[in-house]
């Protein structure tokens, strides 16, 4: 067969906002549903790529949407080539910032391109990239947020068997530190013993608070203490990692690879979990991938599970997938759990498809 060169002629971008099952209750924010930009990439040869983002803020598609369709527009007639794709988004945007919406912007197109071209050669993504197709161990982080302590103990139960878990993700950073013992007594009875208890503060605590607290927490058998304080408080995650035996996680709001570099570096974390949509899409992701090979630091998703799933399959470090089913109402076929594990579909690209009845239902 021969290689298919593909050129981007157009994308269009789709807001929608699809119900939560369980409410997201976090220092971050209150989401009682979740809004997407769906993206489809199309070329002159007839290959459609897709991919989504995840901007947390309804009102941010007015001006994500915008800044995807000039990125695409100064990038049309041109060879799909996501590593060129994405030098020539950096060097557009960084007059007004490199990071913040130029970034997510030019990771949506990026997903989409990788996916296109994946496409073409008839691949899964994972293959495309050299590895193979299969389970991506997945922790379940579709609740357990700062919601009242008697509910949940139920939750954990049913997250568990959701999908045969062994890893929990618990929001933490309660009022007092009897309340976040008294979520994790909770959560550990209803869960097992077995279970790995994933813990994010979300950055909601200042760096004395988050001393205090990780302090008081860490002998109680945490998988990870993840963003304790504010994510760019470099110096601060520094003296977290090296006071504290639970491991820290961080990276979620890292905008490129060069941050996580440094944050490596610095020693900031013992863990990573870059963003799809900060990092740079597949090309960030790919980058970061190499500098976590080399530095030895375990790397987990955020976000994202289905092209995350691909690009585990192909990451040295590969450690964590949080799963969320958040995206499953506009996929036409949600991937599949299996013990515990998310399985990477054998489809060329990576089988994100849209319902598009429920797309229309979900529009914003
Ligand atoms: C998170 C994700 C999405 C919304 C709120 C909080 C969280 C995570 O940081 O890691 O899942
Ligand atoms: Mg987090």
């Amino acid at each position: 067969m021969a290689p298919v060169q593909l050129t981007l002629k157009s994308i269009r971008a789709r807001p929608v906002v699809v119900p939560l099952k369980r409410p997201v209750v976090s220092k971050v924010g209150l989401f009682q549903d979740w809004p997407l930009i769906l993206i489809d990439l199309y070329t002159n040869e007839g290959v459609v790529g897709h991919s989504y983002l995840e901007p947390y803020l309804k009102k941010s598609a007015r001006y994500i949407v915008p800044m995807l369709e000039d990125l695409a527009e100064a990038a049309k007639g041109q060879p799909l080539a996501p590593f060129d794709g994405y030098r020539q988004a950096m060097g557009s945007l960084h007059l007004i910032g490199r990071e913040g919406v130029s970034l997510i912007a030019a990771s949506g197109l990026d997903m989409a391109a990788w996916d296109s071209l994946a496409k073409a050669a008839d691949m899964p993504l994972a293959v495309f990239l050299g590895g193979t197709v299969g389970p991506v161990p997945a922790y379940n982080s579709n609740g357990l947020w700062l919601t009242p302590v008697e509910k949940l103990a139920a939750e954990a139960a049913a997250l568990v068997a959701e999908g045969a878990f062994t890893g929990l993700k618990l929001r933490l950073g309660r009022e007092t530190l009897a309340d976040d013992l008294a979520a994790i007594a909770a959560v550990r009875e209803a869960a097992g013993g077995t279970v790995k208890l994933m813990r994010d503060f979300n950055q909601g605590l200042s760096l004395g608070d988050a001393l205090v607290r990780c302090h008081a927490l860490d002998d109680h058998g945490l998988y990870w203490f993840e963003e304790p304080t504010t994510y760019d408080n470099i110096p601060g995650y520094v003296q977290l990692a090296r006071e504290l035996k639970t491991p820290v996680q961080l990276g979620e709001n890292f905008y490129g690879a060069r941050l996580l570099y440094q944050a490596v570096l610095a020693g900031a974390g013992d863990y990573v979990m870059p963003d799809l949509m900060r990092i740079g899409g597949v090309t960030g992701w790919l980058r970061a991938a190499a500098i976590t090979s080399a530095a030895g630091i375990p790397m987990s998703t955020h976000l994202y599970p289905e092209i995350a799933a691909h690009l585990m399959r192909v990451t040295d470090t590969a450690h964590w997938l949080e799963w969320q089913d958040w995206a499953n109402p506009i996929l036409s076929e949600p991937f599949e759990l299996k013990n515990g594990h998310l399985m990477v579909p054998d489809k060329p690209g990576q089988s994100i498809e849209w319902d598009e009845r429920a797309v229309a239902r979900f529009a914003l």
